[in-house]
C-alpha cells in the first residue's frame, strides 16, 4: 500500500473546505449531508480516540492531527493520546472514548466501542467518492465509470451496483476486472475501442493519466481518492472538470459516519 507522507497531508482543513464547496456545486448537497443519506446516522458529540501506530514504517507526520481537525470541524471530541499503541488504546479506553481511530501500514480503522461497529478506511473511502460521483447533479444517465478496481475502487463499484447504476469498469490487472464482472456485474470498459463518455467519473488508482480525454465529456464530475490524481491538470481546465480529490479527511468522515 502507498502510504501517506506528511506533505500530503499540509493544509487538510483548507482542502476539506475546497472540495467540500466543489462537492455542494456539483451535487447540491454538503460531504456530511451525503454521508448522512448513505448511512442513515447522525454525528453527536462522540468523544473520538486517535492512537498513534508505530508499527511497520511507523509515525506519520501530521496523520494523527489531521484526524484530530477533522473531529473538531465535525464537531466531535477528538483526542490524541500521548501514548502510542498498546499504551495508547489502553489510554483512549481509560479516557472514556467512544470511537477509536488508528491505522498501521495495511489497515485504517474506526471502531465504536458503544455500539460494536467498525469500519475501515479503504471501504468507507470506496463507498464516499463513488456516492459523490454519482450524484452529480447535471448528469442525464445512469452510466458511470469506475477507473480502477483495487481495494478502494471494488468498493465503491460495489456500492454503486447496489445503487443501481450502470457501471463501467476499467483494471489493467485482468483478474481484477474479471472478479468485479462476475460478483458485482459490473460492465468492462475497453479503453481502445470504446466511443463512450461519461459525465460521473470514480478513479481509484495509484496512477496519473489514467483519465485520458475520450473517457470524459464536457463538465464531468470526477471524484478521486487516487494519489497522485488521475486527471491531468490541463485536460480538467480543457473539459472545465468537476474534481473531488482530497488525500484523507473526506474518507475518515465517511468512516465516522458509518459507524455512528
Ligand atoms: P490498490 O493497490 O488496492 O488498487 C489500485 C488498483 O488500481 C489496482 O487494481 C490497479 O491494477 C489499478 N490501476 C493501476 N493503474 C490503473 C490504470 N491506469 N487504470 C485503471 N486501473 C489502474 O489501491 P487502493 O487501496 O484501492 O487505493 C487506490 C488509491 O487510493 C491509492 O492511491 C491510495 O493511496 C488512495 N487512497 C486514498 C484515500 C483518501 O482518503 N484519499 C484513502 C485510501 C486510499
Ligand atoms: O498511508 C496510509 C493509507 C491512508 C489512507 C488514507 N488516505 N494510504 N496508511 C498508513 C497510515 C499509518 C499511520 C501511522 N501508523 C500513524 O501515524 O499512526
Amino acid at each position: 500500500m502507498a502510504l501517506l507522507t506528511p506533505n500530503e497531508l499540509y493544509n487538510v482543513s483548507q482542502e476539506f473546505e475546497k472540495n467540500n464547496n466543489i462537492v455542494k456545486r456539483a451535487t447540491g448537497l454538503s460531504i456530511e449531508d451525503i454521508c448522512e443519506s448513505v448511512y442513515n446516522t447522525k454525528l453527536g458529540s462522540e468523544k473520538i480516540g486517535i492512537i498513534p501506530i508505530t508499527a511497520g514504517n511507523g509515525i506519520i507526520g501530521n496523520f494523527a492531527e489531521s484526524l484530530f481537525t477533522i473531529t473538531n470541524y465535525l464537531e466531535l471530541d477528538g483526542f490524541i493520546t500521548e501514548h502510542t499503541d498498546v499504551a495508547g488504546y489502553y489510554e483512549a479506553i481509560k479516557q472514556y472514548a467512544d470511537i477509536l481511530l488508528m491505522a498501521d501500514d495495511y489497515l485504517f480503522i474506526a471502531h465504536n466501542l458503544k455500539n460494536g461497529k467498525i469500519a475501515t478506511n479503504h471501504v468507507c473511502t470506496g463507498v464516499i467518492y463513488a456516492e459523490i460521483a454519482s450524484r452529480c447533479n447535471y448528469a442525464d444517465t445512469k452510466d458511470i465509470l469506475v477507473i480502477g478496481l483495487g481495494k478502494v475502487g471494488y468498493a465503491g463499484a460495489s456500492h454503486l451496483i447496489k445503487k443501481g447504476f450502470n457501471v463501467y469498469a476499467y483494471d489493467p490487472d485482468k483478474m481484477a476486472l474479471e472478479k468485479a464482472v462476475s460478483e458485482l456485474g459490473v460492465r468492462p470498459y475497453d479503453i481502445y475501442n470504446n466511443g463512450k463518455r461519461f459525465c460521473m467519473v470514480f478513479e481509484a488508482t495509484p496512477n496519473e493519466n489514467t483519465i485520458t480525454e475520450d473517457m470524459i465529456s464536457e463538465r464531468c464530475l470526477v471524484s478521486t481518492p487516487g494519489i497522485p490524481c488521475g486527471l491531468n491538470p490541463e485536460l480538467g481546465k480543457n473539459y472545465d472538470v468537476d474534481l473531488v480529490m482530497e488525500p484523507l479527511l473526506i474518507g475518515v468522515t465517511s468512516m465516522l459516519y458509518s459507524v455512528v
